[in-house]
């Protein structure tokens, strides 16, 4: 049959017997021809499109007609543990009830509209609000046995900026039990903080008229003709200024000041790169805009502490100005526009794609976000701190892991100049959550991937993203095990597939349409790629990339040392990333200890040892101890990774005896931070001194971070050491907080992006004698050889049913990117107009668009 593969058979060969009768012969003769002429068809056809001086593509003449239509690319139903997810986002209609509700006069909370253009620092409003997850013990209870009787109470966490108090102060407050009725009770939400209020000085970002006056502040217009002439810009808060404004955080040591470091860039696209050199340090305590003022200008090593300091030295010819910039002008290499240069050979077809010929393979359920695949399963949820969590994730029906969640992600800086020295930014201030951006099919996430939505809310309102998550079962093109031998079972191979979760938080994007920023991201890398990886055998890696600008900074001679010139004078500057995750791991049931397993050299003395090799003999022995206690859980990897660390029930055992465990394994990059004792990031990101840490779990930390902690290194809100308290953590319910995380010596290659390829870190998760043996061994998607009975006969082969399957995939559709869905405080569709405000205003910290 025509297109399809059919193996020679014995049979065929006696058809070509030269002792069958004459009238064979013409049916030999055209059978001779017919293959010839085939033969010949199919070599020329097989031959690449640019041999044959066909221009590609040449699809039309491989198609075959007799192949049918591929499954359809939509996945199964999934069966979820239970009807719904105790851990959902809340909903635009919930939001929009609660917003109602705390706006009825017995809540006394004097608020104003967040989306009114006018809102001041002064007043009082709801900056954010989202699910608070439920306690585990209430879920445990209602996954036992899910009735709508035991499902958990719904609560949700308000964050109020009480600006138009005596003391101005932000509040965390808990509301509910939700849907919004007569129970509904609001209190504020202390017990999982360690200090009793929230500084102002330590809020976030809110309206971007916020920082407006800032321009005001540092006397811009003042300098217009000085900084025309110095960096060949001006920014007088109009829309076509050619400077932009960032800034750098901490704001706050503990909440008594709110200063930063604003830094003067070129306002072109990849604008991160493009910084001028010019400092000015703010002060923008308190509420009221006309008591901030500027503290210091910086320029070239000289201090200044005002305006007018710098003009008379800058008229009076005394200032020592930077080196000239002969890249002013051109910002193309800051562009992701491919350059002009001809195309790789063959890089005009596109590359291969995945393509589940037989059906997607995993199950998803959209109504409660849950997926299952291949003996996995497992809840999604999303908050606007740190975007996607996973929950309940069961193996083989057991759970293995409550919860699995980003923390943080930390960025600390190294220079020779005031934005990058004192840089250290935490994440989560700027919305991990917030700032996840629909992803791009075909290049984020496989065209047949399963796109699934999330929405996060804001003073402004709510914004549902459709491609916020990404599922995806991907061949890792290499077998998960394999061997071959000659004994009947021994030859054969399992097949690597893996199921793949993801998510992509961008925070800051460009917009042309504003023309000045103050408070833009200047981290490098503004697009981190959270990936889960699910494999046959029972692991999980847990994935970070990052991709997207450097924090670059102004080379000149004296930056050596920290950063690399990546153009005239653009420098990358040194830093480390550290990203936290929370893994609250139930290894064969809540009670585990924590397990440290080393391997050190030793010189045995055996009476069997030969005469000829002496009577000692060195080798490496393994010692295994259990840690006790909180404060001895703080953790390094051991040097040379001889050994490492396993969350174990020593009360449940496999078959042989040893207790069941599962390993937590360094992956790429398993880096902590370098630097120790910075007054930037004293104690609000003590987590990262460590690869990672166990402690006991607990209601009141549920969390390592909060997203004030940005801007409280003295006095976090959550101050991570303080989990570690002494207490025994043997047989406990257990949580392991494991960093990933990367040294970043920029360079050249991270023009114009950093690339994923190696700004990535990871770390696995995998059984630790869980099993019995290697479970993968079950899967149906393998082969097992069997050798030959006779001298030159082929191997014979076992491949469980599971046959390649040919057919036409479905058409993938045209690339397409639609916008957010974006809904007011009212929880209605924006109109085009507002919307564009409240993207800006999810964002947390951006661009402000000027309107004088
Ligand atoms: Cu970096």
């Amino acid at each position: 049959m025509a297109g399809e593969y059919r193996p020679l058979k014995t049979d065929d060969v006696a058809e070509f017997d030269q002792t069958r009768p004459a009238k064979n012969s013409r049916t030999l003769v055209l059978s001779i021809f017919f293959l010839v002429t085939t033969a010949g068809l199919s070599a020329f056809y097989a031959l690449p499109p640019y041999l044959r001086g066909v221009p590609a593509p040449i699809l039309a003449d491989d198609y075959n007609e007799s192949l049918k239509q591929c499954a359809s690319s939509l996945p199964s139903l999934a069966s979820p543990p239970a009807p719904l997810n105790p851990w959902a986002s809340l909903t635009v209609a919930e939001t929009v009830a609660i917003t109602e509700w705390l706006n009825v006069p017995e809540r006394a909370l004097n608020l104003t509209p967040g989306d009114r253009g006018s809102l001041a620092l002064s007043d009082n409003f709801v900056f954010h609000i989202g699910a608070f997850r439920p306690a585990k013990k209430d879920v445990l209870a209602y996954l036992e046995d899910p009735t709508p009787q035991s499902l958990p109470e719904r609560h949700a966490r308000v964050t109020v900026h009480h600006g138009a108090a005596a003391e101005p102060v932000v509040r965390d407050y808990l509301v509910g039990p939700l849907p919004v009725g007569e129970e509904t009770k609001m209190r504020e939400l202390t017990e999982i903080y360690h200090h009793d209020h929230i500084p102002f000085n330590a809020r976030g970002i809110t309206s971007w008229g916020e920082l407006l006056p800032i321009l005001d502040v540092v006397g811009m217009s003042d300098l217009a003709e000085v900084t025309q002439d110095l960096f060949g810009g001006v920014a007088l808060g109009l829309q076509n200024d050619t400077l932009v404004a960032g800034a750098v955080g901490p704001l706050s040591f503990d909440g008594s000041f709110r200063r930063t470091w604003i830094n003067w860039r070129r306002n072109v696209p990849g604008m991160y790169l493009h910084p001028v050199g010019f400092f000015m340090y703010v002060d923008m305590s308190g509420t009221d805009p006309s008591q901030w003022k500027l503290l210091k200008i910086v320029y070239n090593h000289q201090v200044f502490s005002s305006v007018d300091e710098f003009l008379a030295v800058y008229h009076n010819g005394t200032l020592r100005r930077l080196p000239a910039r002969p890249d002013n002008i051109d910002y193309g290499w800051t562009t992701r526009t491919r350059p002009d240069v001809p195309p790789r050979d063959l890089d005009y077809l596109p590359g291969p794609r995945s393509v589940s010929f037989a059906g997607l393979r995993f199950r998803v359920d959209f109504k409660t976000q849950y997926v299952s695949w291949m003996g996995w399963g497992m809840y999604f949820g999303f908050d606007r701190d740190m975007g996607l969590s996973l929950w309940d994730v069961r193996f083989r029906g057991e759970r293995l892991i409550y919860e699995l969640a980003p923390q943080e992600a930390i960025a600390q800086y190294a220079g020779n100049d005031p934005m990058q020295s004192t840089t250290a930014w935490l994440d989560r201030y700027f919305g991990m959550g917030g700032n996840v951006r629909d992803m791009l099919p075909g290049y984020d996430c496989p065209h047949e991937a399963v796109f699934l939505p999330a929405t996060t809310h804001s003073f402004l309102g709510s914004i549902t993203r459709q491609r916020a998550i990404c599922v995806f079962e991907h061949d890792t093109a290499r077998p998960l095990t394999r061997h071959m031998g000659f004994q009947h079972g021994e030859f054969g191979a399992v097949k690597g597939y893996v199921l793949v979760v993801r998510s992509i938080s961008t925070v800051g994007n460009y917009d042309y349409l504003v023309s000045v920023s103050l408070f833009k991201s200047q981290w490098i890398a503004d697009d981190q790629q959270f990936d889960y990886i699910f494999h046959l055998d029972g692991t999980i890696e847990v994935r970070l990339s990052a991709s997207g600008y450097l924090q670059g900074g102004f080379w000149e001679p004296s930056q050596e040392g920290y950063g690399t010139a990546i153009h005239d004078t653009t420098m990358g500057s040194l830093h480390d990333h550290v990203i936290n995750y929370k893994v609250d791991l139930d290894v064969a049931g809540s009670a585990n200890s924590l397990l440290f397993t080393s391997t050190a050299q030793e010189e045995v003395e055996q009476p069997w040892f030969e005469d000829d090799w002496g009577n000692t003999a060195i080798q490496q022995k393994i010692t295994r101890t259990y840690i006790e206690n909180e404060d001895d859980a703080m953790l390094r990897f051991p040097t040379n990774f001889q050994g490492g660390y396993a969350l174990v029930n020593r009360e449940e055992k496999n078959i042989w005896g040893v207790p069941r465990g599962y390993a937590i394994h360094a992956g790429y990059s398993p880096v902590h931070n370098t630097v120790v004792g910075s007054k930037r990031l004293l104690n609000n990101a003590n987590w990262a001194r460590y690869n990672l840490a166990v402690s006991k779990r607990k209601e009141t930390e549920p969390t390592s971070s909060s997203m004030w902690n940005q801007n409280l290194p003295g006095a976090p809100m959550v101050d991570f050491h303080k989990f570690f308290d002494g207490e025994n953590i043997t047989q406990e319910d257990l949580v392991a907080w494991i960093n990933v995380g990367t040294h970043h010596l920029p360079q050249a290659e991270d023009a114009p992006n950093t690339r994923t390829n190696t700004a990535a870190s990871s770390f696995f998760l995998t059984p630790l004698n869980y099993f019995d043996s290697d479970i993968a061994m079950e899967s149906t998607n393998a082969i097992l050889l069997s050798p030959p009975t006779r001298p030159g006969e082929a191997w014979g082969f076992e491949d469980y049913g599971v046959k390649v399957v040919n057919c036409v995939p479905g058409v993938v559709p045209e690339f397409e990117y639609p916008g957010e869905r974006v809904y007011g405080l009212d929880g209605k569709p924006a109109p085009p107009g507002s919307a564009e405000e409240v993207w800006k205003g999810a964002e947390m910290f951006h661009r402000i668009k000027t309107e004088l």
